[in-house]
């Protein structure tokens, strides 16, 4: 049975000729954020990939097929269709088996990008550990993903909606490199404070791409993960974000949501609460990302 993979022509020929490519996901576009807003900052996220030099490969699942690289009428579909499977790691072989829509989250994405032969993938946020998960045992599939897979994954840290220590914890258990770039902090999504001091820091693309090299040589499996603090002009401070995001949470236990649909609602409801001021920051720390992710990406096809 031949690999359900299909390549763009345009990430074909870049992987062909070892130019730099960036994986990106598509349930930031179906569950992260709403349309048109969603289709709009993927072409432009798209479209930073391309200024930094490198070529995009956003995923999803179509038809029966893992897809890399979208035609721009492909990603609009996407954008605007309704009840899209969110997919992850237990997903994403049912979904490919019975031909439906599926969007891949940051777990299923690294898969995905591994079997196209992509090293480097961008995005918003990673799922992690969340609060109450001593009673709940909402561990985000993200985590053992990043501990399986060689893929380095740039994004902002992860949500405060989520138990942070936690999340750092579990991914120290799991052997995964967190790499703050830049400053010595993780950085918490929206804001560039966590009051975290991430495990590890690099101050520059090459040496991040060293260290992806370097686990390759070792053999050791799994991929790392690259927190990039959201630019400074472009933050929600922590103090402002935290009781907006205690409000949330509270609403989605009165409202008992549970399981995938967890992330999904924190984000909308955060979305309505600071009138879309999550989203704008949401959109800047994604387009910062695909840069860095393209500059790690040339890196490793220099
Ligand atoms: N962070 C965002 N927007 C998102 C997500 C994370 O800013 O849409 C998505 C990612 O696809 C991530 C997923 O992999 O949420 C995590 O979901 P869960 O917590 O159910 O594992
Ligand atoms: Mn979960």
């Amino acid at each position: 049975m031949p690999l359900p993979l299909r390549l763009s022509t345009e990430v074909a020929a870049a992987l062909a000729a070892r130019r730099p490519i960036v994986a990106l996901e598509s349930t930031i576009i179906t569950h992260g954020m709403p349309w048109p807003q969603n289709v709009e900052t993927a072409r432009r996220v798209e479209a930073e990939v391309r200024a930094a030099g490198a070529v995009p490969a956003t995923i999803a699942v179509m038809a029966g097929e893992i897809r890399a690289g979208l035609e721009p009428s492909e990603l609009e579909a996407l954008g605007q269709a309704q009840g899209v499977a969110k997919l992850s790691r237990a997903d994403l072989a049912v979904c490919l088996a019975q031909g439906s829509l599926g969007a891949t989250t940051v777990a299923a994405t690294m898969i995905c990008a591994h079997l196209a032969g992509i090293q480097v993938f961008a995005t918003g946020g990673i799922g992690g550990v969340h609060r109450g998960a001593e009673s709940s045992f909402d561990i985000s599939a993200d985590l053992t993903e990043l501990s399986r897979t060689p893929v380095s994954v740039v994004a902002a840290g992860a949500k405060a909606i989520l138990d942070l220590p936690k999340t750092l914890e579990v991914l120290e258990t799991q052997g995964v490199p967190v790499i703050a770039f830049g400053q010595d902090e993780f950085p918490a999504f929206w804001s560039r404070s966590s009051g975290l001091k991430a495990p590890l820091r690099l101050d520059s693309a090459a040496a991040i791409a060293a260290a992806h090299r370097m686990r390759a040589r070792l053999g050791l499996p799994g991929g790392q993960l690259i927190a990039n603090p959201i630019p400074a002009e472009a933050e929600i401070p922590r103090t402002a974000i935290l009781p907006v995001i205690e409000a949330a949470l509270e609403e989605a236990a009165a409202q008992g949501i549970a399981g995938k649909a967890v992330t999904p609602f924190l984000l909308q409801r955060i979305f309505e609460m600071t009138e879309g001021q999550s989203l704008q920051s949401n959109i800047a720390l994604v387009l910062n990302n695909a840069r860095l992710g393209a500059a790690i990406a040339a890196e490793l096809a220099g």
